[in-house]
């Protein structure tokens, strides 16, 4: 079928980088897929180079006129963006199907809103929600990306004396400086891999330093790598190399978490605190799917740094060496059963086959 997925750069990455690998995972399991972004800089810096040579898939910029745009069967509007007027009649004139893809959460609400239709426009529009849950509209990952998972060795995280590999993308944190504790506190050494941009940023704040990409920094028993942005793939590889992630916007935590590694996400921060109901939905998610009666304390444990690194509370007393097995064993399971329920490419799939009826 003809897929058109419409993508607006609100800031940062993750709207292009979630769009991009949803539109190269559908044309990889064999649809037709015309990417439109307002912001072709952005997706170009982390797209893959396959994605760029129109091989697989059409990249094209926002259209400004219905004659920009290449009718397509289904459209997908993500993240509730709006093409204007002209090229909207067009879509709800030619189109079978609009989803309106919506952020991702772990909150209940996505279960009772996911597929349901919206009167939004004047043709067929159905409420689309990525989550965790097999009820929703699953994770956001290719299918090549689970079968290089599938083939690694289950994670495992070093012993106290030996180095711990830890990469950071994050947003401006002043909590940083509880984690860069904790690793200070280990036995054996650390190394940093730290990425461009507002982390780098943050770590040369809080360090005092003025490092740049490319740059190296010992410190004690902490090594930092300043790292460039790399394409999605190669990050992809960082975060499955590393034993413990610092991630941040809702793609890259669904890339740490499937990795199976112990991670930490620094939230996109909302208004009114949205963002912290989010991240203790995301918590209790976890909990409730994967946390035996044994592993409780620890995670608990691991709650309070959660939030204390995303700036609420204090950082609870524990050695990262402590918690590192029990939630490195954790998160691996947690990695394993959302696998096991599939790609929302796949869900996209088959709920555009059902609504359509063939
Ligand atoms: O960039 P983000 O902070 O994006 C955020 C969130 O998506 C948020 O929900 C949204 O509303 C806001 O933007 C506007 O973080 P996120 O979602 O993790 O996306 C980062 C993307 O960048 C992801 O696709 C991985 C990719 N990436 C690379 O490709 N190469 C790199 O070197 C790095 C560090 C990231």
């Amino acid at each position: 079928m003809t897929y058109a997925l419409f993508c607006t750069v609100i800031d940062n990455y993750g709207d292009a980088g979630a769009c991009l690998r949803l539109a190269r995972e559908l044309t990889l399991q064999g649809e037709t897929v015309t990417l439109y972004c307002d912001d072709l800089k952005t997706l170009q810096a982390i797209a893959l180079p396959a994605d760029l040579t129109g091989q697989s898939l059409t990249i094209a910029l926002w259209p400004q006129s219905a004659a920009d745009y290449t009718t397509a069967e289904i459209v997908i509007l993500a993240f509730s963006c709006r093409p204007d007027g002209s090229i909207l009649t067009r879509i709800e004139e030619t189109a079978r199907l609009i989803l309106s893809l919506e952020y991702l959460s772990a909150e209940s609400f996505v279960d009772d809103f996911h597929g349901l239709s919206s009167p939004l426009f004047k043709c067929p529009c159905y409420f689309f929600f990525p989550g965790f849950s097999a009820q929703s509209g699953g994770l956001n990952f290719e299918e090549r990306f689970k079968e290089r998972l599938l083939t690694l060795p289950a994670p495992v995280y070093p012993a106290p004396c030996e180095t711990l590999k830890v990469t950071l993308f994050s947003y401006r944190n002043p909590a940083l400086e509880g984690v860069l504790q904790l690793l200070d506190g280990r036995a054996g050494e650390s190394e940093l891999t730290v990425f461009e941009g507002l982390p780098l940023n943050n770590l040369n704040e809080l360090l005092g330093t003025a490092l740049n990409p490319g740059d190296r920094y010992q410190n004690g028993k902490l090594t930092v790598k300043a790292q460039a942005m790399v394409p999605q793939d190669r990050y992809d590889e960082f975060l499955i190399g590393a034993h413990f992630n610092l991630v941040r916007g809702e793609d890259s935590i669904v890339r740490a978490l499937l990795t199976g590694h112990m991670f930490l996400w620094h939230i996109y921060p909302q208004e009114e605190n949205a963002h912290l109901v989010k991240l203790q939905a995301f918590m209790d998610r976890m909990r409730n799917e994967v946390i035996s009666r044994e592993e409780q304390d620890a995670f608990e444990d691991y709650r309070a740094l959660m939030l204390a690194y995303n700036g609420e509370g204090s950082f609870p007393t524990l050695t990262i060496d402590g918690l590192g097995p029990v939630m490195t064993a954790v998160a691996a399971r947690f990695a394993k059963r959302l696998l096991e329920r599939g790609s929302m490419a796949s869900s996209i799939r088959a709920f555009v086959r059902e609504k359509c009826g063939f």
